[in-house]
């Protein structure tokens, strides 16, 4: 596999040095400060590129883009889209031409990961992202009001959140709703809860069937492009994988996944196996998912979880958590046997460490959440050694 590493670009609080420092060769990132919707100019992403490439001895190279994000009124079906459908395939274009090759983006509605907690301490000092269902509950019923929620989350929720409610100062209700708020994309924008209101309203009258109707309108649109240009597409799963604050999420399991690739059956229209996401949910088993969908897997986050009863979860070591990670990893070097075996020129999936715990030097770092420099080092070194093992054992190329 292709080991690459998340950069964030010239702020990002891991330099490019480090990346070479943890034994990536790839690096994936995006121009983020490009308002959605807006043309990657071919100078823009030259100048990217050329960031990268900089410092020869790095032996870096932009292998992935993650995101080139799809603009909301796109996910709505808001109105006339042809300038946003247009704009879209002329960045896959230039992006194309700048030899980036595999483009990543999600179609969740309004809001992207969604955590509770940034900074949960682990024995020694680390910190670790979580979810606490109760949190979420009480934050949907009783700080964002949002009509139908107390129904939804149940009466045992409901009480839950009712205690952590009642017992938490405002303080602590804004960390929630700034915790909420992180995972928004775009140019770092944070909605107040009057805004996040306001952008859950535009999505009103938007279901399940719609928003998936919506997804198979961009594909539509941007799919035949990719194949003319050798782009793939590789949407990334929802995070967590369900339904949240009332907004239909539509990538969520095998199920929505088959549905997608099916949708629109070509090769270029494929998955970002995001082993985290989709193992956030009791309806997903990673490795089966990633056999499934083996050929049409174009990029792969590697990282894990623990789940609770409620629906919490902990964002566990890479080897740790639920997900048999062995299990994964093989099922991915068999797919890159089957690529080189069919004379696939870029049979190697490229694979990164997705999300670290803070660990050591990072602590107080202020990276972005889950985007540690020592805690995605760790993570990526054992991956590592899980591929080296499966790879010698069964004799599967690298
Ligand atoms: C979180 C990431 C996501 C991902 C986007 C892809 O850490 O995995 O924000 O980049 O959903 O569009």
């Amino acid at each position: 596999m292709e080991q690459t590493w998340r950069w964030f670009g010239p702020n990002d609080t891991v330099p490019l040095s480090h990346i070479t420092q943890a034994g990536a060769t790839g690096v994936v990132t995006a121009l983020h400060d490009i308002p959605y919707g807006v043309v990657w100019s071919r100078e823009a992403i030259e100048e990217r590129k050329r960031l990268i490439a900089a410092d020869p001895s790095l032996g870096l190279r932009w292998s992935v883009v993650e995101s080139l994000p799809v603009h909301e009124r796109i996910k709505l079906g808001e109105g006339d889209l042809t300038e946003l459908f247009e704009n879209y395939r002329i960045s896959m274009r230039n992006l194309a031409e700048a030899g980036v090759h595999t483009i990543c983006y999600n179609f969740m509605p309004v809001l992207d990961w969604t955590r509770t907690e940034l900074h949960h301490r682990l024995a020694g000092g680390g910190t670790s992202l979580r979810f606490n269902a109760h949190e979420f509950a009480a934050f949907d019923i009783f700080m964002l009001e949002r009509p139908g929620a107390a129904e939804e989350h149940g009466p045992e929720m409901v009480e839950k959140a009712r205690a952590w409610f009642a017992t938490t100062t405002e303080a602590e209700r804004a960390e929630l709703l700034a915790n909420i708020m992180a995972g928004l994309p775009g140019a770092y924008d944070r909605y107040d809860i009057p805004e996040l209101r306001k952008q859950l309203a535009r999505y009103h009258g938007i279901d399940r069937a719609k928003l998936r109707e919506n997804l198979v309108r961009f594909l539509e649109e941007v799919i035949p492009t990719a194949e003319e240009v050798g782009i793939k597409m590789a949407i990334h799963p929802d995070d967590p994988p369900r339904d949240l604050m009332g907004l239909p999420r539509v990538v969520s399991s095998a199920e929505d996944i088959e549905y997608i690739l099916s949708a629109v059956p070509s090769p270029a229209n494929g998955l970002t196996l995001c082993a985290g996401s989709l193992g956030a949910g009791a309806q997903n088993d990673v490795p089966a998912i990633a056999r499934r969908f083996a050929p049409r897997v174009h990029f792969t986050h590697l990282r894990n979880v623990a789940k609770e009863p409620d629906g919490s979860f902990m964002e566990a070591d890479h080897l740790g958590g639920d997900t048999n990670m062995v299990d994964l990893v093989t099922a991915l070097l068999e797919e890159q046997a089957r690529r080189k075996a069919s004379g696939a020129a870029d049979w190697r999936i490229p694979m990164r460490p997705d999300h670290g715990h803070e660990l050591m030097d990072d602590v107080g770092r202020g990276s972005h959440p889950g985007y540690s420099g020592v805690g995605r080092m760790k993570g990526l070194a054992e991956l590592r050694g899980v591929m080296h093992a499966v790879s010698a054992i069964k004799g599967l190329p690298l």
